[in-house]
Protein backbone atom coordinates (compact mmCIF):
# COMPACT_ATOMS: atom_id res chain seq x y z
CA UNK A 1 0.00 0.00 0.00
CA UNK A 2 1.10 3.81 -0.60
CA UNK A 3 0.76 5.33 2.74
CA UNK A 4 1.69 9.12 3.08
CA UNK A 5 2.55 10.18 6.79
CA UNK A 6 1.47 14.23 6.87
CA UNK A 7 3.76 16.96 9.69
CA UNK A 8 0.82 19.33 9.64
CA UNK A 9 2.27 22.93 8.88
CA UNK A 10 2.86 25.41 11.77
CA UNK A 11 -0.31 26.35 13.11
CA UNK A 12 -1.87 28.27 15.22
CA UNK A 13 -3.71 31.97 15.87
CA UNK A 14 -2.37 35.10 18.01
CA UNK A 15 -4.99 36.87 19.96
CA UNK A 16 -2.47 39.73 21.25
CA UNK A 17 -1.43 39.57 17.12
CA UNK A 18 -4.63 39.52 15.98
CA UNK A 19 -6.70 42.12 18.19
CA UNK A 20 -3.47 43.81 19.62
CA UNK A 21 -0.94 44.42 16.74
CA UNK A 22 1.50 42.84 18.83
CA UNK A 23 3.06 41.06 16.22
CA UNK A 24 6.73 39.95 18.50
CA UNK A 25 4.67 36.93 19.59
CA UNK A 26 4.36 34.22 16.68
CA UNK A 27 7.50 32.27 17.34
CA UNK A 28 8.43 30.03 14.09
CA UNK A 29 9.85 26.17 15.00
CA UNK A 30 11.15 23.80 13.01
CA UNK A 31 12.22 19.98 13.53
CA UNK A 32 11.86 16.44 11.90
CA UNK A 33 8.87 14.67 12.50
CA UNK A 34 10.33 11.93 14.79
CA UNK A 35 7.07 10.83 15.57
CA UNK A 36 6.09 9.70 11.44
CA UNK A 37 9.93 8.86 11.11
CA UNK A 38 9.31 6.16 14.18
CA UNK A 39 6.44 4.95 12.51
CA UNK A 40 7.71 4.80 9.28
CA UNK A 41 10.48 2.16 10.42
CA UNK A 42 7.18 -0.11 11.05
CA UNK A 43 5.84 0.09 7.71
CA UNK A 44 8.24 -1.59 5.63
CA UNK A 45 6.56 -3.78 3.69
CA UNK A 46 4.72 -0.84 2.24
CA UNK A 47 5.53 1.91 0.02
CA UNK A 48 6.17 5.11 2.27
CA UNK A 49 6.64 8.43 1.98
CA UNK A 50 6.84 11.62 4.85
CA UNK A 51 5.29 14.91 3.95
CA UNK A 52 6.36 17.82 6.01
CA UNK A 53 4.43 20.96 5.81
CA UNK A 54 6.28 22.82 8.20
CA UNK A 55 9.12 22.76 5.92
CA UNK A 56 7.16 23.00 2.59
CA UNK A 57 3.79 24.11 3.06
CA UNK A 58 2.34 24.30 0.11
CA UNK A 59 3.40 20.65 -1.38
CA UNK A 60 0.51 18.95 0.03
CA UNK A 61 -1.95 18.70 -3.34
CA UNK A 62 1.50 18.06 -5.42
CA UNK A 63 2.35 14.82 -2.81
CA UNK A 64 -1.14 13.36 -2.96
CA UNK A 65 -1.42 13.82 -6.93
CA UNK A 66 2.03 11.85 -7.32
CA UNK A 67 1.77 9.62 -4.66
CA UNK A 68 -1.58 8.57 -4.84
CA UNK A 69 -1.85 7.10 -1.35
CA UNK A 70 -4.29 4.21 -0.29
CA UNK A 71 -3.87 5.47 3.33
CA UNK A 72 -3.05 8.96 4.37
CA UNK A 73 -2.35 9.21 8.17
CA UNK A 74 -1.79 13.02 9.90
CA UNK A 75 0.02 13.55 13.49
CA UNK A 76 -1.19 16.81 15.46
CA UNK A 77 -0.48 19.03 18.41
CA UNK A 78 -3.58 20.63 19.85
CA UNK A 79 -3.14 23.65 17.66
CA UNK A 80 -2.74 21.69 14.53
CA UNK A 81 -5.80 19.36 15.23
CA UNK A 82 -8.50 22.29 12.80
CA UNK A 83 -5.54 22.51 10.56
CA UNK A 84 -5.38 18.46 10.32
CA UNK A 85 -9.41 18.47 9.61
CA UNK A 86 -9.36 20.77 6.89
CA UNK A 87 -6.19 18.46 4.91
CA UNK A 88 -8.08 15.73 5.95
CA UNK A 89 -11.48 17.50 4.41
CA UNK A 90 -8.82 17.66 0.94
CA UNK A 91 -7.70 14.35 1.04
CA UNK A 92 -11.74 12.78 0.97
CA UNK A 93 -12.15 15.20 -2.01
CA UNK A 94 -9.12 13.47 -3.67
CA UNK A 95 -11.25 9.83 -3.44
CA UNK A 96 -11.06 6.68 -1.65
CA UNK A 97 -8.45 7.38 0.28
CA UNK A 98 -8.17 6.28 4.10
CA UNK A 99 -7.55 8.46 6.58
CA UNK A 100 -5.65 8.22 9.99
CA UNK A 101 -4.58 10.67 12.47
CA UNK A 102 -2.78 10.23 15.90
CA UNK A 103 -0.55 12.13 17.72
CA UNK A 104 -0.31 14.02 21.12
CA UNK A 105 -3.91 15.77 20.44
CA UNK A 106 -5.56 12.12 19.26
CA UNK A 107 -4.39 10.85 22.17
CA UNK A 108 -5.47 13.16 24.76
CA UNK A 109 -8.98 14.36 22.93
CA UNK A 110 -9.86 11.46 20.87
CA UNK A 111 -13.24 12.17 20.15
CA UNK A 112 -12.19 15.81 18.74
CA UNK A 113 -11.52 13.46 15.66
CA UNK A 114 -14.50 11.95 15.08
CA UNK A 115 -15.20 13.40 12.37
CA UNK A 116 -16.23 12.28 9.11
CA UNK A 117 -13.18 12.84 7.33
CA UNK A 118 -11.01 10.25 9.58
CA UNK A 119 -11.65 6.78 9.40
CA UNK A 120 -9.88 5.43 11.92
CA UNK A 121 -8.48 7.49 15.30
CA UNK A 122 -4.97 5.74 17.20
CA UNK A 123 -4.99 6.75 20.68
CA UNK A 124 -1.43 6.39 22.41
CA UNK A 125 2.00 6.04 20.72
CA UNK A 126 1.45 4.06 17.36
CA UNK A 127 4.36 1.96 16.82
CA UNK A 128 2.12 -1.36 17.00
CA UNK A 129 -1.29 -0.15 16.66
CA UNK A 130 -0.40 1.47 13.05
CA UNK A 131 0.92 -1.62 11.00
CA UNK A 132 -1.84 -3.97 12.91
CA UNK A 133 -4.20 -1.40 11.22
CA UNK A 134 -2.79 -0.98 8.02
CA UNK A 135 -2.14 -4.67 8.06
CA UNK A 136 -5.91 -5.19 8.47
CA UNK A 137 -6.67 -2.64 6.11
CA UNK A 138 -4.61 -4.38 3.31
CA UNK A 139 -6.39 -7.92 3.94
CA UNK A 140 -10.13 -6.21 3.85
CA UNK A 141 -10.63 -6.69 0.36
CA UNK A 142 -11.28 -2.87 -0.20
CA UNK A 143 -13.86 -2.73 3.04
CA UNK A 144 -13.26 -0.41 5.79
CA UNK A 145 -13.78 -2.86 8.71
CA UNK A 146 -16.43 -1.43 11.33
CA UNK A 147 -14.66 -1.55 14.24
CA UNK A 148 -11.38 -2.69 14.76
CA UNK A 149 -10.49 -4.94 17.08
CA UNK A 150 -6.92 -3.42 17.64
CA UNK A 151 -6.58 -1.96 20.78
CA UNK A 152 -6.08 1.76 20.97
CA UNK A 153 -7.50 2.21 17.80
CA UNK A 154 -11.24 3.52 17.18
CA UNK A 155 -13.35 3.85 14.03
CA UNK A 156 -15.06 7.07 13.70
CA UNK A 157 -18.23 7.17 13.32
CA UNK A 158 -21.20 9.80 12.60
CA UNK A 159 -23.64 8.15 15.02
CA UNK A 160 -21.65 7.23 18.26
CA UNK A 161 -18.94 8.17 20.47
CA UNK A 162 -15.99 6.63 19.67
CA UNK A 163 -15.03 3.25 21.44
CA UNK A 164 -11.77 1.77 21.57
CA UNK A 165 -9.80 -0.78 24.22
CA UNK A 166 -6.96 0.73 25.84
CA UNK A 167 -3.60 -0.25 24.68
CA UNK A 168 -1.15 -1.46 27.10
CA UNK A 169 2.18 0.41 26.66
CA UNK A 170 5.15 -1.92 27.96
CA UNK A 171 8.68 -0.48 27.47
CA UNK A 172 9.77 -4.51 25.81
CA UNK A 173 7.05 -3.76 23.27
CA UNK A 174 8.29 -0.18 22.54
CA UNK A 175 12.42 -0.94 22.11
CA UNK A 176 12.28 0.16 18.26
CA UNK A 177 13.95 -2.90 16.49
CA UNK A 178 14.75 -0.47 13.59
CA UNK A 179 15.95 3.39 13.44
CA UNK A 180 14.00 5.88 12.63
CA UNK A 181 13.70 6.45 8.88
CA UNK A 182 15.63 9.87 8.77
CA UNK A 183 15.89 8.97 5.50
CA UNK A 184 12.39 9.83 4.53
CA UNK A 185 13.11 13.96 5.48
CA UNK A 186 16.11 14.13 4.04
CA UNK A 187 15.13 16.52 1.55
CA UNK A 188 14.16 18.89 4.66
CA UNK A 189 17.03 18.56 6.48
CA UNK A 190 18.70 21.97 5.72
CA UNK A 191 15.48 23.19 6.74
CA UNK A 192 16.29 21.80 10.98
CA UNK A 193 18.19 24.46 11.60
CA UNK A 194 18.92 26.41 14.77
CA UNK A 195 19.30 30.03 12.98
CA UNK A 196 20.42 31.53 16.56
CA UNK A 197 23.28 29.03 17.02
CA UNK A 198 24.22 28.87 13.06
CA UNK A 199 24.27 24.41 13.35
CA UNK A 200 21.61 21.50 11.76
CA UNK A 201 19.54 19.88 14.89
CA UNK A 202 18.40 16.55 14.61
CA UNK A 203 15.86 14.41 17.32
CA UNK A 204 16.53 11.23 19.19
CA UNK A 205 14.43 9.76 21.42
CA UNK A 206 15.34 7.94 24.61
CA UNK A 207 12.00 7.60 26.50
CA UNK A 208 8.71 8.38 26.24
CA UNK A 209 5.87 9.57 28.82
CA UNK A 210 6.83 10.63 32.39
CA UNK A 211 6.46 9.32 35.64
CA UNK A 212 5.07 12.72 36.72
CA UNK A 213 1.45 14.41 36.64
CA UNK A 214 1.39 18.34 36.38
CA UNK A 215 -1.88 19.02 36.18
CA UNK A 216 -1.13 21.14 32.65
CA UNK A 217 0.94 18.85 30.87
CA UNK A 218 -0.70 16.63 28.12
CA UNK A 219 2.66 14.05 27.91
CA UNK A 220 0.87 11.54 30.08
CA UNK A 221 -1.80 10.47 27.08
CA UNK A 222 1.45 9.63 24.93
CA UNK A 223 2.18 6.40 26.59
CA UNK A 224 -0.88 5.08 28.54
CA UNK A 225 0.48 7.18 32.08
CA UNK A 226 3.88 5.11 31.78
CA UNK A 227 7.49 5.81 31.18
CA UNK A 228 9.24 3.51 28.59
CA UNK A 229 13.14 4.13 28.04
CA UNK A 230 14.59 3.16 25.16
CA UNK A 231 17.42 0.44 25.18
CA UNK A 232 21.28 2.25 25.22
CA UNK A 233 21.69 0.27 22.34
CA UNK A 234 18.78 1.79 20.13
CA UNK A 235 19.98 5.57 21.53
CA UNK A 236 23.36 5.00 20.27
CA UNK A 237 22.48 3.43 16.87
CA UNK A 238 19.82 6.95 16.38
CA UNK A 239 22.42 9.05 17.29
CA UNK A 240 24.91 7.72 15.04
CA UNK A 241 22.16 7.70 11.99
CA UNK A 242 22.44 11.75 12.56
CA UNK A 243 26.20 11.17 11.29
CA UNK A 244 26.02 14.61 9.85
CA UNK A 245 24.14 16.62 12.94
CA UNK A 246 25.91 18.31 15.36
CA UNK A 247 23.57 18.90 17.54
CA UNK A 248 20.69 16.77 19.07
CA UNK A 249 17.85 17.55 21.30
CA UNK A 250 16.66 14.10 23.23
CA UNK A 251 13.00 14.81 22.35
CA UNK A 252 12.01 13.24 25.30
CA UNK A 253 9.46 14.57 27.94
CA UNK A 254 11.59 14.05 30.82
CA UNK A 255 15.05 12.62 30.01
CA UNK A 256 16.34 11.61 33.18
CA UNK A 257 13.11 10.60 34.79
CA UNK A 258 15.18 7.12 35.32
CA UNK A 259 18.97 8.12 36.73
CA UNK A 260 20.42 4.83 36.50
CA UNK A 261 19.06 4.54 32.83
CA UNK A 262 20.37 8.30 32.53
CA UNK A 263 23.57 6.92 33.80
CA UNK A 264 23.91 4.03 32.03
CA UNK A 265 23.00 6.09 28.76
CA UNK A 266 26.02 8.51 29.30
CA UNK A 267 28.24 5.57 29.53
CA UNK A 268 27.19 4.26 26.25
CA UNK A 269 27.81 7.36 24.26
CA UNK A 270 31.21 7.71 25.45
CA UNK A 271 32.25 4.48 25.35
CA UNK A 272 30.56 4.41 21.17
CA UNK A 273 32.45 7.76 20.82
CA UNK A 274 29.88 9.88 19.75
CA UNK A 275 30.97 13.37 20.11
CA UNK A 276 27.65 15.74 19.08
CA UNK A 277 26.15 18.40 21.75
CA UNK A 278 23.06 18.16 23.11
CA UNK A 279 20.06 19.72 24.22
CA UNK A 280 17.87 17.27 26.80
CA UNK A 281 15.08 18.32 29.25
CA UNK A 282 15.31 18.15 32.80
CA UNK A 283 13.72 18.36 36.12
CA UNK A 284 14.63 20.73 38.42
CA UNK A 285 14.50 18.34 41.62
CA UNK A 286 16.34 16.11 39.59
CA UNK A 287 19.79 18.41 39.08
CA UNK A 288 19.29 19.04 42.75
CA UNK A 289 19.38 15.30 43.85
CA UNK A 290 21.58 14.38 41.30
CA UNK A 291 23.94 17.22 39.87
CA UNK A 292 26.60 14.46 39.57
CA UNK A 293 24.66 13.35 36.72
CA UNK A 294 24.45 16.41 35.20
CA UNK A 295 28.32 16.53 35.00
CA UNK A 296 28.68 13.33 33.59
CA UNK A 297 26.43 14.25 30.79
CA UNK A 298 28.51 18.04 30.10
CA UNK A 299 31.59 15.90 29.66
CA UNK A 300 29.72 13.60 27.02
CA UNK A 301 28.42 17.09 25.46
CA UNK A 302 25.12 17.79 27.14
CA UNK A 303 25.10 22.00 26.54
CA UNK A 304 22.02 23.06 27.42
CA UNK A 305 18.46 22.17 29.22
CA UNK A 306 14.99 22.65 29.00
CA UNK A 307 14.00 22.89 32.31
CA UNK A 308 10.40 23.98 34.05
CA UNK A 309 10.22 25.94 36.56
CA UNK A 310 6.85 27.15 35.36
CA UNK A 311 6.08 29.28 38.85
CA UNK A 312 7.96 31.57 41.00
CA UNK A 313 4.76 30.74 43.74
CA UNK A 314 5.27 27.94 45.67
CA UNK A 315 1.48 27.90 46.10
CA UNK A 316 0.80 27.93 42.23
CA UNK A 317 3.53 25.25 41.64
CA UNK A 318 1.23 22.87 44.49
CA UNK A 319 -2.00 23.94 42.72
CA UNK A 320 -0.12 22.54 39.83
CA UNK A 321 0.52 18.94 40.79
CA UNK A 322 4.29 20.19 39.53
CA UNK A 323 6.14 17.69 43.02
CA UNK A 324 8.87 20.98 43.10
CA UNK A 325 9.04 24.11 44.91
CA UNK A 326 10.58 27.22 44.27
CA UNK A 327 13.57 26.87 46.41
CA UNK A 328 14.32 23.67 44.50
CA UNK A 329 14.05 25.54 40.84
CA UNK A 330 16.59 28.20 42.90
CA UNK A 331 19.14 25.74 43.88
CA UNK A 332 19.02 23.66 40.43
CA UNK A 333 19.75 26.96 38.30
CA UNK A 334 22.64 27.53 40.92
CA UNK A 335 24.06 24.16 39.99
CA UNK A 336 23.45 24.61 36.21
CA UNK A 337 25.16 28.09 36.03
CA UNK A 338 28.12 26.36 38.14
CA UNK A 339 28.07 23.85 35.43
CA UNK A 340 27.91 25.86 32.11
CA UNK A 341 25.36 24.28 31.25
CA UNK A 342 22.92 26.74 29.54
CA UNK A 343 19.42 26.57 30.56
CA UNK A 344 16.25 27.08 28.50
CA UNK A 345 14.23 28.11 31.57
CA UNK A 346 9.96 27.58 31.20
CA UNK A 347 7.47 29.92 33.16
CA UNK A 348 3.56 29.26 32.98
CA UNK A 349 2.20 32.65 32.84
CA UNK A 350 -1.49 32.71 34.91
CA UNK A 351 -4.32 34.54 32.69
CA UNK A 352 -5.06 35.36 36.96
CA UNK A 353 -1.56 37.35 37.19
CA UNK A 354 -2.33 40.66 38.24
CA UNK A 355 0.34 43.90 37.78
CA UNK A 356 2.36 43.03 41.11
CA UNK A 357 2.68 39.01 39.90
CA UNK A 358 4.11 40.24 36.46
CA UNK A 359 6.39 42.34 38.35
CA UNK A 360 7.67 39.62 40.38
CA UNK A 361 8.42 37.23 37.52
CA UNK A 362 10.23 40.03 35.34
CA UNK A 363 12.29 40.68 38.67
CA UNK A 364 12.81 36.91 38.81
CA UNK A 365 13.92 36.46 35.42
CA UNK A 366 16.29 39.49 35.12
CA UNK A 367 17.95 38.76 38.35
CA UNK A 368 18.53 35.09 37.23
CA UNK A 369 20.54 33.82 34.75
CA UNK A 370 18.30 31.72 32.30
CA UNK A 371 20.08 31.44 29.08
CA UNK A 372 16.59 31.66 27.51
CA UNK A 373 13.26 32.04 29.50
CA UNK A 374 10.18 30.60 27.46
CA UNK A 375 6.94 32.15 28.64
CA UNK A 376 3.81 30.57 27.71
CA UNK A 377 0.24 31.25 29.21
CA UNK A 378 -1.51 28.76 31.48
CA UNK A 379 -3.52 26.93 28.95
CA UNK A 380 -5.81 23.86 30.00
CA UNK A 381 -5.38 21.56 26.80
CA UNK A 382 -8.23 18.81 26.64
CA UNK A 383 -7.77 15.66 27.74
CA UNK A 384 -5.48 17.22 30.75
CA UNK A 385 -6.02 17.59 34.70
CA UNK A 386 -6.04 21.35 34.43
CA UNK A 387 -9.40 21.06 31.60
CA UNK A 388 -11.46 19.21 34.08
CA UNK A 389 -10.78 21.95 36.34
CA UNK A 390 -11.17 24.73 34.30
CA UNK A 391 -13.36 23.67 31.48
CA UNK A 392 -16.14 25.78 33.12
CA UNK A 393 -13.93 29.19 32.93
CA UNK A 394 -12.96 28.67 29.06
CA UNK A 395 -13.61 31.47 26.89
CA UNK A 396 -12.00 30.78 23.71
CA UNK A 397 -12.87 27.04 22.68
CA UNK A 398 -11.10 27.46 18.61
CA UNK A 399 -7.66 25.38 18.87
CA UNK A 400 -6.14 27.55 16.21
CA UNK A 401 -5.41 29.44 19.76
CA UNK A 402 -4.08 26.51 21.91
CA UNK A 403 -0.55 27.66 21.37
CA UNK A 404 0.30 27.94 24.85
CA UNK A 405 0.65 31.99 24.12
CA UNK A 406 -2.82 32.77 24.18
CA UNK A 407 -5.38 33.59 27.09
CA UNK A 408 -8.41 31.21 26.95
CA UNK A 409 -9.70 31.30 30.41
CA UNK A 410 -10.49 34.99 31.22
CA UNK A 411 -7.28 37.59 32.48
CA UNK A 412 -7.38 39.63 35.61
CA UNK A 413 -6.11 42.42 33.78
CA UNK A 414 -7.92 43.98 30.93
CA UNK A 415 -7.11 41.52 28.21
CA UNK A 416 -5.02 44.59 26.28
CA UNK A 417 -2.93 45.28 29.63
CA UNK A 418 -2.35 40.75 30.14
CA UNK A 419 -1.18 40.73 26.57
CA UNK A 420 1.00 44.08 26.47
CA UNK A 421 2.48 42.96 29.98
CA UNK A 422 3.16 39.44 28.30
CA UNK A 423 4.57 40.93 25.10
CA UNK A 424 7.25 43.25 27.20
CA UNK A 425 8.10 40.41 29.16
CA UNK A 426 8.83 38.49 25.66
CA UNK A 427 10.49 40.76 24.12
CA UNK A 428 13.10 41.51 27.24
CA UNK A 429 13.31 37.69 27.61
CA UNK A 430 14.84 37.26 24.06
CA UNK A 431 16.71 40.37 24.13
CA UNK A 432 18.46 38.61 27.19
CA UNK A 433 18.57 35.12 25.28
CA UNK A 434 21.52 33.04 24.24
CA UNK A 435 21.83 29.26 24.18
C1 LIG B 1 9.85 18.23 18.99
C2 LIG B 1 8.68 19.03 19.47
C3 LIG B 1 8.25 20.10 18.69
C4 LIG B 1 8.81 20.38 17.31
C5 LIG B 1 7.93 19.57 16.32
C6 LIG B 1 8.64 19.06 15.15
C7 LIG B 1 7.64 18.50 14.19
N1 LIG B 1 6.97 17.44 14.49
O1 LIG B 1 7.45 19.09 13.21
C8 LIG B 1 8.57 21.90 17.18
C9 LIG B 1 9.77 22.62 17.76
C10 LIG B 1 8.26 22.38 15.79
C11 LIG B 1 7.39 22.06 18.16
C12 LIG B 1 6.55 23.12 18.13
C13 LIG B 1 5.50 23.31 19.01
N2 LIG B 1 5.21 22.54 20.07
CO1 LIG B 1 6.12 20.87 20.46
N3 LIG B 1 7.02 19.39 21.13
C14 LIG B 1 8.01 18.70 20.67
C15 LIG B 1 8.38 17.60 21.68
C16 LIG B 1 9.51 18.11 22.56
C17 LIG B 1 8.78 16.26 21.11
C18 LIG B 1 7.83 15.65 20.07
C19 LIG B 1 8.47 14.39 19.55
O2 LIG B 1 9.14 14.40 18.55
N4 LIG B 1 8.33 13.29 20.30
C20 LIG B 1 8.94 12.01 19.96
C21 LIG B 1 8.01 11.21 19.05
C22 LIG B 1 8.65 9.88 18.72
O3 LIG B 1 6.81 11.00 19.80
P1 LIG B 1 5.40 11.53 19.30
O4 LIG B 1 5.56 12.69 18.40
O5 LIG B 1 4.54 11.69 20.48
O6 LIG B 1 4.87 10.33 18.40
C23 LIG B 1 4.45 9.09 18.93
C24 LIG B 1 2.99 9.03 19.38
O7 LIG B 1 2.45 10.26 19.77
C25 LIG B 1 2.24 8.43 18.23
N5 LIG B 1 1.88 9.28 17.10
C26 LIG B 1 2.27 10.52 16.78
N6 LIG B 1 1.74 10.88 15.61
C27 LIG B 1 1.02 9.86 15.15
C28 LIG B 1 0.30 9.71 13.98
C29 LIG B 1 -0.34 8.49 13.73
C30 LIG B 1 -1.10 8.32 12.47
C31 LIG B 1 -0.27 7.44 14.69
C32 LIG B 1 -0.91 6.17 14.42
C33 LIG B 1 0.45 7.61 15.88
C34 LIG B 1 1.09 8.82 16.09
O8 LIG B 1 3.18 7.47 17.77
C35 LIG B 1 4.49 8.10 17.77
C36 LIG B 1 5.53 7.04 17.96
O9 LIG B 1 5.35 6.42 19.20
C37 LIG B 1 7.04 17.49 22.47
C38 LIG B 1 7.15 17.02 23.89
C39 LIG B 1 7.34 15.52 23.93
N7 LIG B 1 8.32 15.07 24.61
O10 LIG B 1 6.60 14.78 23.29
C40 LIG B 1 6.49 18.92 22.37
C41 LIG B 1 4.99 19.11 22.32
C42 LIG B 1 4.40 18.09 21.39
N8 LIG B 1 4.87 20.45 21.76
C43 LIG B 1 3.95 21.15 22.27
C44 LIG B 1 3.63 22.48 21.90
C45 LIG B 1 2.57 23.15 22.74
C46 LIG B 1 4.25 23.11 20.83
C47 LIG B 1 4.03 24.54 20.32
C48 LIG B 1 2.61 25.06 20.39
C49 LIG B 1 5.01 25.52 20.95
C50 LIG B 1 5.13 25.53 22.36
N9 LIG B 1 4.54 26.53 22.97
O11 LIG B 1 5.78 24.66 22.95
C51 LIG B 1 4.59 24.48 18.89
C52 LIG B 1 3.47 24.27 17.86
C53 LIG B 1 3.94 24.12 16.47
C54 LIG B 1 2.95 24.59 15.47
N10 LIG B 1 2.23 23.75 14.86
O12 LIG B 1 2.83 25.75 15.25
C55 LIG B 1 3.19 20.36 23.33
C56 LIG B 1 1.88 19.86 22.73
C57 LIG B 1 0.73 19.86 23.71
C58 LIG B 1 -0.53 19.62 22.96
N11 LIG B 1 -1.43 18.86 23.57
O13 LIG B 1 -0.72 20.12 21.90
C59 LIG B 1 4.23 19.26 23.68
C60 LIG B 1 3.63 17.95 24.17
C61 LIG B 1 5.17 19.86 24.74
C62 LIG B 1 4.48 20.47 25.90
N12 LIG B 1 4.77 21.72 26.15
O14 LIG B 1 3.67 19.89 26.58
N13 LIG B 1 7.33 21.02 19.04
S1 LIG C 1 5.53 18.94 32.91
FE1 LIG C 1 7.37 17.69 32.74
S2 LIG C 1 7.56 16.67 34.74
FE2 LIG C 1 5.47 17.42 34.60
S3 LIG C 1 4.29 15.67 33.79
FE3 LIG C 1 4.89 16.96 32.04
S4 LIG C 1 6.78 16.09 31.29
FE4 LIG C 1 6.45 15.28 33.36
Amino acid sequence: MNILLVNPPNSGRSIPEERYGLDSLKQIFRGEPLGLEVLASYLDRHEIKIVDLKAEPHSFSDTLAEFKPDIVAFTAMTCEANAVVDLAHQVKQHGNIITIVGGIHASNDPEFFNQSMFDYVVIGLGQHSLPELVTMLSLSTGQQLAAPTIAGVAKTSAQQPLTWTARKFKAKDYSQAKAPRYDLTSQYRDSYFLPNLQVHMGYVVTAYGCPYRCSFCSIAGQAGGQYLCQSNENVVRDLQCLENVPFVRLVDANTFGSISHARQLCRSIEEAGITKQFLIDVRADTVVRHPELLEEWKKIGLRSVVIGFEEISDKRLTAMNKEGSTALNSEALRILNQLGITVVGDFIVDPDYDEADFDQLENYITSHQIDLPMLTILTPLPGTELYAEMKHQICEHNLDYYTLTNAVTPTRLTEKRFYSRYSDLMRSCHIKAKI
